[in-house]
């Protein structure tokens, strides 16, 4: 059979997006897992444009919720084509009856354990509506296919090393979406750092760990870390701030060649991390655990989000000055997002505060989707994008990087150098993300799953914050 598996992606900035930077993983590993005799292509929209005309036997489309409208486009016109197509990723997982209306068939969760079966019956023509996958170990697991992504890319070697994360932070899927905590065995993932036909140095130089929390288990993070010393990389990774109270284990990562280490601090406030379900980050505490990275040359890459029931557009203003205080190298500013599958989705839901008019597309980090508990959702979007414009000012990007001059070893540097780069280009430009309060492009799709969106939102009380004081 010939599949096509797309990985779609609608750009978040008005004037487009760097985004030849790093591939997802997603397609490349689902290709990876999909037996021999099969024909697959891969297509990141990010870079290629999907081809309706396409010879595939199946269309298979890996999306977030944000992409969703955009999915449900693509869809429809391969369907219009008679071409069989069906999804999976994290919003079919939470999002099933809506989209059963528009998929051949979805995968929820995790596709290893149903994958083939899925394939071999869409071969003989009894595929079924639903497929529901079991989270199974992480053994056996194949190198993604690397050879299959467009030679653009500048950081290639993406990789999944665990599955899952001992946290339950309020405003994220993957502990239900990958529940547990599963790692790879070592020397797996050390296949997938050993592939080496990339192109250029830097490609066979940087491995990019697209984990939730890498250093959770301590045993098997020192034992990766000491095998991957020799092999001379520089890698980067997302993982909790606790890895600050460990020197040994920092001193490992800095003899194997990390480079940088994304933290979700998330917020200023005490209100706002006893909402967001993070009691495990204490504010007095962030400069301290920054500098201890900063002391073995690592860049500290930190998510902050805006919107938490504590926040006030002066303390998301505040937020620019503070985050440099603490040593942040590269800031991600986002609004916060109720996604289906989460904590907050439940509650915002239970108490009426989710928009109703918001398709999905809205749900990309950068736009209001709820109605915040101390300001309206249009304080809130312009509170977002002055942090932004402000944190990517040229003068705190300028003063980001120079500290990081005096503080970062050279792949470390030429991180910072690179993140705040594009973003203050993009702020100096006023190149600012997508309101999509000023687009129509999927109004019709969202109208056509409008009733599934959050069919158990207690209306009335919606109303009632509406008229309120809430400006939509
Ligand atoms: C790596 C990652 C990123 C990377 C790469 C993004 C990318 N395009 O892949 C970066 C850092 C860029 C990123 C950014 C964002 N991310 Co992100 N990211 C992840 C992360 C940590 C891992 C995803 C991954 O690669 N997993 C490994 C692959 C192999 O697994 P997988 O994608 O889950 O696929 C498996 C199944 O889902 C299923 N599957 C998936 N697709 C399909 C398709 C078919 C046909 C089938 C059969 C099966 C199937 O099978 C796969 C194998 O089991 C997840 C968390 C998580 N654990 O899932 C969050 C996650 C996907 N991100 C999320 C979010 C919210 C974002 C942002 C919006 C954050 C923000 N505020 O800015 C942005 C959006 C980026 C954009 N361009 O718009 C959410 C999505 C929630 C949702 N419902 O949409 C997640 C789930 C985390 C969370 N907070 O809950 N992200
Ligand atoms: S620490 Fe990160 S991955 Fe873990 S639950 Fe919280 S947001 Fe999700």
């Amino acid at each position: 059979m010939k599949i096509d598996i797309i990985v779609v992606y609608v750009g978040r900035y008005e004037r487009g997006h760097e985004k030849n930077f790093v591939p997802p993983i997603t397609g490349i590993h689902l290709a990876a897992i999909t037996p021999d005799h099969h024909d697959v292509r891969v297509i990141h929209q990010q870079v290629q444009s999907p081809d309706f005309n396409t010879d595939a036997d199946l269309v298979a489309l890996s999306f977030f919720s944000g992409f969703a409208p955009e999915a449900y486009r693509l869809a429809l016109e391969f369907r219009k084509r008679g071409k069989t197509v069906i999804a999976g990723g994290p919003h079919v997982t939470f999002s099933p009856k809506e989209a059963s209306r528009i998929f051949d068939s979805v995968v929820l969760g995790e596709a290893e354990s149903v994958w083939p079966s899925l394939l071999s019956d869409a071969e003989q023509g009894t595929l079924r509506p639903k497929y529901t996958g079991q989270a199974l170990p992480l053994d056996g697991l194949p190198t993604p296919r690397y050879d299959l992504l467009p030679q653009s890319f500048f950081v290639p070697r993406v990789i999944q090393a665990t599955r899952g994360c001992p946290f339950t932070c309020s405003f994220c899927t993957v502990p239900t979406l990958n529940p547990g905590f599963r790692m790879r065995p070592v020397d797996s993932v050390l296949k997938d750092i050993d592939y080496n036909k990339f192109r250029y140095w830097w490609q066979r130089k940087v491995v990019w760990f697209w984990d939730d929390n890498l250093t959770a288990n301590r045993r098997w993070i020192r034992e990766l870390l000491a095998k991957m010393v020799p092999k001379k990389k520089w890698w980067l990774t997302q993982a909790s701030m606790d890895i600050a109270e460990d020197p040994a284990l920092l001193d490992l990562m800095q003899k194997s060649g990390c480079i940088g280490i994304f933290f979700g601090i998330e917020s200023f406030g005490d209100e706002s991390l006893h909402f967001a379900g993070k009691p495990q980050n204490r504010v007095n505490e962030y400069r301290r655990k920054i500098s201890e990275l900063h002391k073995r040359g690592m860049c500290v890459m930190a998510g902050f989000i805006s919107g938490l029931d504590g926040d006030t557009p002066q303390s998301i203003h505040a937020m620019a000055k503070q985050l440099d205080d603490i040593g942040v190298d590269v800031p991600f500013l986002s609004i916060l997002t109720p996604f289906r599958g989460t904590p907050d989705y439940k509650r915002y839901q239970d108490e009426g505060r989710l928009l109703p008019d918001r398709g999905w597309e809205f749900y990309n980090g950068y736009n209001v989707t709820f109605k915040p508990r101390q300001m309206s959702p249009s304080e809130l979007l312009k509170a977002h994008r002055n942090l932004w414009q402000e944190a990517f000012s040229l003068r705190r990007s300028f003063r980001r990087i120079v500290k990081g001059v005096f503080r970062l070893r050279w792949g470390a540097l030429m991180m910072s150098i690179a993140m705040n780069g594009f973003y203050s280009l993009k702020a100096l430009r006023k190149n600012q993300p997508v309101n999509f309060e000023n687009r129509t492009t999927y109004h019709e799709i969202s109208s056509l799953i409008r009733s599934e969106m959050h069919p158990n939102q207690k209306e009335k009380r919606i109303a009632v914050s509406l008229g309120s004081g809430c400006d939509v």
